[in-house]
């Protein structure tokens, strides 16, 4: 399996970080791709006609993504711990990883507002949406960590959301008045599969 990411993409990491828990982190080729929405790369647009990372390419070319798809197929595949658990535990958990992710994609507009976005057209009401979208996601795990279990596929997108506001997003301050999900992350942080996945770039 070929999975396209770029070192930055914390929606590639929420994928890496799965693998590693699984165990599955050897049989996936890691190809470092660019995506960006003023410039689709050919290579990702070849599989994913969205032009987004990650995508995942089977053996026989078939394409998987977004993340979510792809973290599902790879847990799907794993004889060992599995990280979108079953029964009424599974709906908790695919509503934190929805959490996480949509904190995740106003992360991802305020980014490209602030990086792609010719100054002339920025919209500061806009960029405060979004940014109001993030605190609001925060405030929300400030009351739901102490229920998390240790490990499941909402974990693993929290993490990832909280690594990249620590890359790109230093001037948030996420973790002042939420110490819940700070002291969680801290612990979170250091599992093997986080520390070799941390974001560049
Ligand atoms: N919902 C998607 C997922 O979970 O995989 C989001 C993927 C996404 O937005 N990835 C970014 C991207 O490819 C990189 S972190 N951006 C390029 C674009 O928006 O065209």
């Amino acid at each position: 399996m070929k999975l396209l990411y770029s070192p930055a993409s914390p929606y590639a990491r929420k994928v890496l970080v799965l693998a590693h828990e699984t165990g599955l982190i050897e049989r996936i080729a890691v190809t470092v791709a660019g995506a960006s929405p003023t410039g689709p790369s050919a290579e990702v647009a070849a599989h994913n006609p969205l032009g987004k990372i990650p995508a995942l390419v089977l053996e026989d070319g078939t394409a998987l993504y977004d993340s979510r798809v792809i973290c599902e197929y790879l847990d799907s595949l794993s004889s060992g711990p599995r990280l979108f658990p079953e029964g009424s535990a599974r709906w908790d958990a695919l509503t934190r990883q929805a959490l996480a992710d949509g904190l995740l994609d106003a992360a991802l507009l305020t980014r490209y507002e602030r990086v792609l976005r010719p100054e002339p057209q920025r919209w500061d009401a806009w960029e405060a949406g979004q940014v109001g979208k993030i605190r609001a996601a925060l405030d929300r795990f400030e009351s739901l960590v102490g229920g998390m279990p240790a490990l499941d596929i909402g974990t693993v997108a929290l993490g990832c959301a909280l690594g990249y506001l620590d890359l790109r997003f230093p001037d948030l301050a996420w973790r002042e008045g939420r110490p819940a999900v700070a002291a969680w992350y801290a612990d979170f942080a250091r599992r093997p599969s986080m520390e070799t996945t941390v974001p560049k770039g």
